[in-house]
Order: C-alpha cells, then sequence, then structure tokens
C-alpha cells in the first residue's frame, strides 16, 4: 500500500508518493467506453458519445486537454493514417460524453478508437486500441423474415387465461468455405432467447432481448461471433421462450403474439465478399423440445425425456422438424438494444435442507433472491420432481404463497433415465428464499443446490458500512432488493402476478439505487419504454412498458418519467435523456393542465400516499382520514416541482422560449396552493400529515418564513403521534431522511432508521426481511399485497446513507462528481461510516470514525474531480498548505478543505 505522510501533527496527511516528479509515465487513461459500455457492438446513434477516467500517481491531477482519434481498423489508428476523426488537441477538462464528430459511421460497420490526455502532470501515452460496432441503422438492413411455429400445437397449450406454451427451438444449417474476417449476429428472438453457435452459447446474456412495448420498439442485440465459427458446415440454433411478447395472462395483461424469430448473421470474408444467413423459410422448427412449457408467472416444465441431443450441432437430423412458418410482424421499431441483457451475476449457496414429514423438501437459500435454481441431483425414470417457489414458510414448515396470488411459481423437471442429472430453467425467474422440493426419494443435501442470482448485467458500485449493525442490514436488504426488481426494467416485485415497471416505485429511488448499481443504461432504457407508452393525448401509462395500460392521469407515478431523465443527467452526466424526452414530457406537462388543473392546483390523484403504515395491523391502506393526504396536496406539490424541472429541462435543450410559461404558472399554482391548502395559524398544509408537509417543504411551495414553523409540525407529527416513527407512504417517504436532516434533526432521522419496532425497516429485518416488503406492515396485513421484495418503501433513504451519512454527493452546481460536496452530518449514535462510490469519474471514499470529540476521516477524489471537504470545527482539525489542497477557510461552524483528486486523511488534534 502507498505510504502515508502525516504533517504537522495529524492535522492531514497525504497519500501517495510525495516528492516524486510527475512523469508523463504516471497518466493513466481508462476505462475507456463508447456510450457507456466497453468495447460494445450494435451503437445505432449517429454521434457515439466517448468517456474515460484517468489517474496518476500525484494528487490535484486534472486533465487539460484531449486527442480522440478513430479509424476504420485498428492498423490505421496505430499508424495514425486514414483517419474518420481526429478531433486534434482539444483544450479540455471533459473526459465524459465527448460526441464524435468525424465522418459518417457506417451501419454494421467496426470502428476503432483511442485516446491521449494532457493534464496538469504531463500527458499520458495513447490509450490501447478500443473499439465498437454500429448497428443496423436503416430497416432495410434487415433482410431476415420474423419466423417460428405459428400454432398451439402441443397438448394442454392455450393462450388464453393462464397461458402455456412450449418452447421453440430453430435451427438453420450454413457453410463457411473462406476465410472468415468478421461474423456479426444481428438476432431479436421474442419473448426470450437463447441462441447458439456449433452448440456453443453465444453469449453468458440470458431472457434476451429486453421487454419492450413490442408494437412500438423491438430491441434487437448485436453479438461479434467470428470466433463461433468453423470452416465447412455450421449450425446456428436458437430457443424461444415466451417472455412478455406471448403473455403470462391473457386477457388482463397485454400480449402480442407467439414467439417470433428475427436474426441476419452476416459472415464478412478476408477476400472482401460476404455471406447473409438470415432467418426465413428455410429454417426448421419444432416446439417438441424438452421445455414442454414456460411462463415467468407459472414456472417452466422441463422433460428430458424429449431431449433433442445436439439439435444446435451441425450433424443433428432434424427431418423430422418442420419447416419454419413466417410470423406476423411485432410492428415496432427495430431498436438496437441500448442496454445489457440479464445474465447469472451472482450464485447464493442454500442454509439448510429440512425433511419434512410427507417425503417433501424444503430448501432455505437464506436470501429471498431472484433468478434460478440449478440442481444436480438423482432422479427416476419418469419420475417427476417439482419445485416450488417461495419467499415465505409457514410455522409448519409449509410455503406461504397465498401472496404470490394467481402465479403458481413451479418448475419440474421429468428425468429420462435413473441416475444424475444437473438443470436449472432458461425463459423463467422466480422470487424466493424457500424451495420446497418433493418426487425425490432421498434426502439432498445443500450442495446439491445453488441459487443463481439473475438481473441486468451491471457493476456494483457502491459500498457502505457504519458502526450500526441495522444500519447495515437496511443497506444489505436494499442491495438484495435493489437487484432482485432489475429485469431490463425495474419491476414492483418479482414473485407474485405483476412484476410490472410501475413508475411510482422509482421516482425517488432510482437515485438512491445509482448509488448501488450503475444503472444509467437501464433506466435510460426505460424512459423510452415509458415514451413508447404514452399515449396520443399526451397522458404516460403509469405501467411502462404498459402491459398493463393504466393512463391514470395523475402526477405523483409519472413524475419518475422527469426525475429518472434528470437523475441520470446529475448521477451521470448523461443529458442526452432530457433532450430526448423534453418533448414527450413538455406534452404531458400540458395534457395533465388539460385535464387536471382546476382553480390553480392539480386535482387528479390515483394512488395517494402509497402504502403509508396504516392504523390496524390487518390493512392494506389506511382507513383513517387523518392519516390520508389530500391526493391534491401530492399532485399539485409534485407537479409544481416539475414545472420547476422543465425550467432546467428547458435552459438545458436550448427550449428557453418555453421557460416564462413554466415560471408563469409555478407562480400562480404556489400561490393558489398556499392559498388553498396551507393554515397560516398553525403551519399545517392540510390535515398536517408529514408527508403534506414535508412535500411543500422540501419543493419549496412554503411561503418565505414559514419553512421552520411548517417543519416543526413534521417533528412533532413524528414524535408525538407516531413515537418517533415514519409515518409515509411512497410520496413522504422521498424526502423524509433528507428533510429531517436539511432542518436540524438528523438525529430524528437516525432514529427512524434504527427503530425496531413497527412501522420501521427494522421491524421487517427483524421478522426475518432479508430484503425490503411493500408493506410496513407486511407480515399482518391482507396477502392480496404483500410482496416481500418491493424497493419503493426506501425512499430517499440510500441518498441520505451516501451523501449526509457518508458524504458522497455531487456538488448542486455540477454533475456527475465533477465537483463534489463531502459534508457527512455525523449524527449522535454513529461513530464509523465507510463507504465508496464508483463514479464515472472514478472511485470517491469516505471513512470516518469518531471517538467522543476526535475525528479520524479518510477521503479518496477521484482524477479530473474536485471536493469541497466540510469539517465540523468541533473536531479540532486544522489543515496547513499541502499539495492536493487548494483552499482552506472557515465558516462559523465548519473548516472547509477544497481539494483536488488524491487521498486525504483529517484528523482531530
Ligand atoms: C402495486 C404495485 C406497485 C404500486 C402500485 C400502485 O400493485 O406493486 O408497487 O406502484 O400498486
Amino acid at each position: 500500500m502507498k505510504k502515508q505522510i502525516i504533517l504537522c501533527g495529524m492535522c492531514i496527511a497525504l497519500a501517495g508518493m510525495m516528492g516524486c516528479n510527475p512523469t508523463s509515465d504516471s497518466v493513466q487513461v481508462n476505462h475507456l467506453q463508447v456510450e457507456m459500455k466497453n468495447n460494445p457492438q450494435g451503437i445505432d446513434v449517429a454521434h457515439p458519445r466517448f468517456s474515460w477516467q484517468i489517474h496518476a500517481g500525484q494528487p490535484d491531477l486534472v486533465q487539460t486537454g484531449y486527442r480522440i482519434q478513430v479509424a476504420a481498423s485498428a492498423d490505421d489508428l496505430k499508424a495514425g493514417k486514414n483517419l474518420l476523426w481526429d478531433s486534434g488537441d482539444v483544450k479540455s477538462d471533459q473526459s465524459l460524453w465527448i460526441a464524435y464528430e468525424g465522418e459518417q459511421l457506417q451501419a454494421k460497420k467496426p470502428y476503432f478508437w483511442r485516446v491521449k490526455v494532457d493534464t496538469n502532470q504531463g500527458s499520458g501515452k495513447w490509450s490501447d486500441v478500443q473499439t465498437w460496432g454500429m448497428a443496423m441503422l436503416d430497416a432495410n438492413d434487415w433482410k431476415g423474415q420474423w419466423i417460428g411455429e405459428n400454432a398451439l400445437s402441443n397438448p394442454g397449450e392455450k393462450d388464453q387465461g393462464d397461458t402455456r406454451l412450449a418452447a421453440r427451438y430453430l435451427r438453420k444449417p450454413f457453410q463457411v468455405s473462406k476465410e472468415v474476417k468478421r461474423a456479426v449476429l444481428y438476432i431479436s428472438g421474442l419473448g426470450s432467447s437463447e441462441s447458439y453457435l456449433n452448440g456453443k452459447r453465444i453469449s453468458k446474456d440470458v431472457f434476451a432481448p429486453m421487454p419492450s412495448l413490442y408494437t412500438s420498439r423491438v430491441y434487437y442485440n448485436v453479438y461479434d461471433v467470428t470466433d463461433l465459427l468453423q470452416q465447412g458446415e455450421n449450425l446456428l440454433g436458437v430457443v424461444l421462450g415466451n417472455g412478455r411478447y406471448f403473455s403470462m395472462r391473457v386477457p388482463g395483461m397485454l400480449t402480442t403474439g407467439l414467439p417470433s424469430l428475427l436474426a441476419q448473421l452476416e459472415v464478412e470474408y478476408t477476400d472482401g465478399s460476404m455471406d447473409q444467413v438470415v432467418s426465413d423459410t428455410s429454417w426448421k422448427v419444432t416446439s417438441q423440445g424438452p421445455i414442454v412449457a414456460n411462463n415467468e408467472f407459472d414456472g417452466e416444465e422441463y422433460d428430458a425425456r424429449k431431449e433433442l441431443k445436439g439439435w444446435n450441432t451441425v450433424s443433428f437430423d432434424d427431418s423430422a422438424w418442420k419447416t419454419a412458418d413466417l410470423m406476423k410482424e411485432p410492428g415496432g421499431k427495430l431498436t438496437a438494444q441500448p442496454n445489457p441483457n440479464l445474465a447469472v451475476q451472482d450464485t447464493v449457496v442454500p442454509v439448510n435442507v429440512i425433511a419434512r414429514s410427507d417425503g417433501k423438501f424444503i430448501l432455505d437459500m437464506g436470501q429471498n433472491m431472484v433468478g434460478w435454481l440449478g440442481v444436480k441431483l438423482k432422479g427416476k425414470d419418469n419420475q417427476p420432481i417439482t419445485f416450488r417457489f417461495a419467499e415465505i414458510l409457514n410455522p409448519d414448515t409449509t410455503l406461504y404463497v397465498a401472496n404470490l396470488r394467481s402465479a403458481k411459481v413451479t418448475d419440474i423437471y421429468t428425468p429420462a433415465a435413473d441416475g444424475e442429472f444437473s438443470w436449472h430453467p432458461s425463459f423463467v425467474y422466480h422470487g424466493f428464499r424457500y424451495v420446497e422440493v418433493s418426487g425425490l426419494d432421498y434426502q439432498p443435501s445443500t450442495t446439491d443446490f445453488a441459487g443463481y442470482v439473475v438481473y441486468d448485467a451491471m457493476s456494483t458500485t457502491g459500498q457502505f458500512e457504519s458502526s450500526n449493525a441495522l444500519v447495515n442490514q437496511i443497506h444489505k436488504n436494499a442491495f438484495w432488493g435493489i437487484r432482485s426488481n432489475y429485469r431490463g426494467m425495474p419491476t414492483d416485485c418479482p414473485q407474485r402476478d405483476e412484476r410490472l415497471g410501475w413508475l411510482g416505485d422509482r421516482a425517488t429511488g432510482a437515485s438512491g439505487e445509482a448509488y448501488l448499481f450503475n444503472n444509467a443504461l437501464l433506466y435510460n432504457k426505460w424512459l423510452q419504454d415509458i415514451e413508447d407508452s404514452q399515449n396520443e393525448a399526451g397522458s404516460i401509462s403509469v405501467v411502462s412498458p404498459k402491459y398493463w395500460e393504466i393512463y391514470a392521469d395523475d402526477v405523483t407515478w409519472p413524475s419518475a418519467y422527469f426525475y429518472v431523465a434528470d437523475m441520470l443527467y446529475r448521477q451521470f452526466g448523461d443529458d442526452s435523456a432530457i433532450r430526448k424526452h423534453y418533448p414527450s414530457m413538455k406534452r404531458w406537462m400540458q395534457h395533465m393542465e388539460e385535464v387536471a388543473l382546476k382553480d390553480g392546483v392539480i386535482v387528479n390523484d390515483t394512488y395517494g400516499d402509497w402504502c403509508m403504515p396504516p392504523e390496524e395491523q390487518h390493512l392494506i391502506h389506511s382507513q383513517d382520514p387523518a392519516r390520508k393526504t389530500d391526493g391534491a396536496i401530492l399532485s399539485t406539490t409534485v407537479y409544481y416541482d416539475l414545472l420547476n424541472k422543465m425550467v432546467k429541462f428547458a435552459e438545458l435543450c436550448g427550449q428557453t422560449a418555453d421557460i416564462p410559461a413554466y415560471q408563469k404558472l409555478a407562480a400562480e399554482m404556489k400561490e393558489a396552493y398556499n392559498a388553498k391548502y396551507f393554515n397560516r395559524e398553525t403551519a399545517q398544509y392540510g390535515n398536517n400529515t408529514v408527508t403534506a408537509n414535508i412535500l411543500s417543504l422540501r419543493l419549496g411551495l412554503v411561503p418565505e418564513g414559514f419553512e421552520q414553523k411548517v417543519f416543526d409540525n413534521i417533528v412533532r407529527k413524528t414524535e408525538d403521534d407516531f413515537g418517533g416513527h415514519v409515518s409515509t407512504g411512497v410520496l413522504g417517504i422521498q424526502h423524509l431522511m433528507r428533510g429531517l436532516t436539511e432542518y436540524g434533526r438528523k438525529d430524528l432521522a437516525l432514529k427512524i432508521v434504527t427503530n425496531e419496532t413497527y412501522p420501521s425497516w427494522g421491524y421487517m429485518i427483524n421478522r426475518g426481511a432479508t430484503t425490503i416488503w411493500e408493506l410496513w406492515n407486511g407480515d399482518t396485513a391482507d396477502p392480496a399485497m404483500n410482496s416481500a421484495n418491493h424497493v419503493m418503501l426506501l425512499g430517499d433513504l440510500l441518498i441520505w446513507y451516501y451523501e449526509d451519512l457518508a458524504g458522497i454527493k455531487c456538488a448542486d452546481d455540477a454533475q456527475a462528481f465533477k465537483k463534489i460536496e463531502m459534508a457527512p452530518v455525523f449524527p449522535e449514535g454513529l461513530n464509523h461510516v465507510k463507504a465508496s462510490y464508483e463514479s464515472v469519474y472514478g472511485k470517491i471514499e469516505s471513512d470516518w470514525t469518531r471517538d467522543g470529540n476526535r475525528l479520524d476521516w479518510r477521503v479518496v477524489v477521484p482524477g479530473n474531480t474536485t471536493a469541497v471537504i466540510r469539517i465540523p470545527k468541533a473536531y479540532g482539525v486544522s489543515v496547513t498548505s499541502h499539495p492536493g489542497v487548494h483552499q482552506v477557510s472557515n465558516t462559523e461552524t465548519e473548516l472547509v478543505v477544497e481539494v483536488g483528486s488524491g487521498e486525504y486523511r483529517f484528523t482531530s488534534k
């Protein structure tokens, strides 16, 4: 590890190699990305954007310039000739989202790029050569046809009710007789597919492609498969599952059609010629394979007796298969999928197997998780083994399935012979902690099973631990809950017959989640789902993609469209979503004005302060008018905030002509709202719920001078009426932790987090929760709506963990942590926090320990960023001039240290 040099008796220490002269060798550029992906295939934007990170051995590293070069071959690039773009030396500290400005990029072609940076510590060398591949840019580039099996041809299959359908297996042999330069597969297997070349999986992706509103948009994936080809005969094989294309419940959910495949393999030879292998009626298909049923709600049935040994290799005899049918086109625009597919991202080892007296076994994964159960068991010929999944176990060790509603969540494997087999499903996933295994005639052990955790391929960006075990456990539950509900869209829950992209659940949550996961590409994609699901009138479906079409015309759920776009800009520096969606956002704002603006306020509201803790434990929703917040308060405060967001967005998009109208409406609305809902005598909004007051306060509607009084009401209500407990549902909670802290009651915020009695996150954990529940009273409420794996009640908790407890926050006047505001609130009762966040500039760390009045705080600031570090004076830290330290100043209460990149340590004298 690096040497630490302690200066002036523990005032400040700087880790690094002090005293060496910077050389250009020490300047490193890495983490090179195109559209935030590493060497991606299938880029379909005309001006892809480049990003990188810079590092050096010395503190205070700033980029002063860059030069990017792009060529059509790696050799040209390295030789610096035939360049399609040479940015030249650009004097700039920009290292994120720099758009390509060279010659027009061609569909399907690969490109190569590199970058060289200048810094205040010297210039770096050219980076390693990076690449990206362009997607099809025109619908006419597609030569394939949609194919599949256009019939329900197996016993029991149905496209109505709880639908049932076998997987489709498709295969196509083709010849390769010349030396291959590059082979690329463009493929969309709806709803879900697994693809093989010569028997090998073409990628680790599962459930590909990602779900969409298929009539508006169909995603396809692009894979470089050069290495999988062989000389002579080759075989491309694809299995199709139902996914969301052939829906689980009909009617009730949107369904589009029978599974269908569009594929185009382009093989480029070294002699310049090319072959295309496209999906058409020369392919063969069967639905007589081993996956006899797959339904995301109900489970997968696998009959090993029907295995098609070697079906995805050249030698298989497909004479019993049918000619592929041409299928009805889904209708949506073919679009290169911008976000990664799902993949197996982690493995859980079960903790226990319980043998029940009825011969069944109960497997305990020790963690509520989402994905597959992988098994290695001994079976008997023709004797099905059944796996049923649940989140909760009844006291008598039977599965608690009431909260799964109609979802059967059952996988069945039928062995073809006596003996050992290994298996996991392909086209279904389950949300479960417990599995009931029946049909075995021996006691299995935990090592016979593995829990494969399946979610969108993305990196984990945040680590958080503190001196409080419950605070840490809540973070862990949140981590599991979030990854459980990333399924190519953010879902509400992973286990019951719902699993939908409900907007309201993510309005603020998405920002907190962004500290734990690099969710930028997923959320960017979801905004497109929301736009695709918007109707002609401008109404937003509060479930998007609209597998349930709900044009409720309320405000609080659609607000996620705006908040998530804003989050992508703030957290990742990506303004493209705001720019792209601005017209649709504007349309919705206008539409709401038309349908819901009455006497200056917005009156429509559907869900209220959803899932606030009810007065009686068996209730799902409170019936007590004193606890419920007036819907118009919810929608008006949030709409008002969106008007302000639109001002900011309009500025960013250069739509400044729109600004005055938004500002005018906002001013009028604030006035009308206060006239109607604010009691100046008591400083209360409406019936004085915490939610009514905190939304008004945090979203800027409180008349000047009344802020503290409104806040006092929030505190009184919380302490006197709720015993220091949370009293909000999913709306109030979005501002609760930050609001309490901002106005000086960080102690109450910490109390709410560390409560163990009802209602609290601690209450859930004490009752065995390993994720976050949908209801504060999820253990006692009606099972009709008590998922044990929702994320919406997290509100702004994770933001509070990282920003207020750890002090890892992007300054208000910056994006993407280019300028970091490090001001932990150091609440009494918490003596240690150690957190890190992998920002787009690099890793930010904050690790503080307090002992009485003594503080020891280590921070790491990544290259090309700066930080403002605020240390309460009470800790007696002083800082002298030091490399990396730009400025030291004092306020009445704080020592303010402005620094460049580097590692610093602040210790009490
Ligand atoms: C429930 C969902 C979701 C919520 C809606 C209003 O069915 O699970 O979490 O947003 O209702």
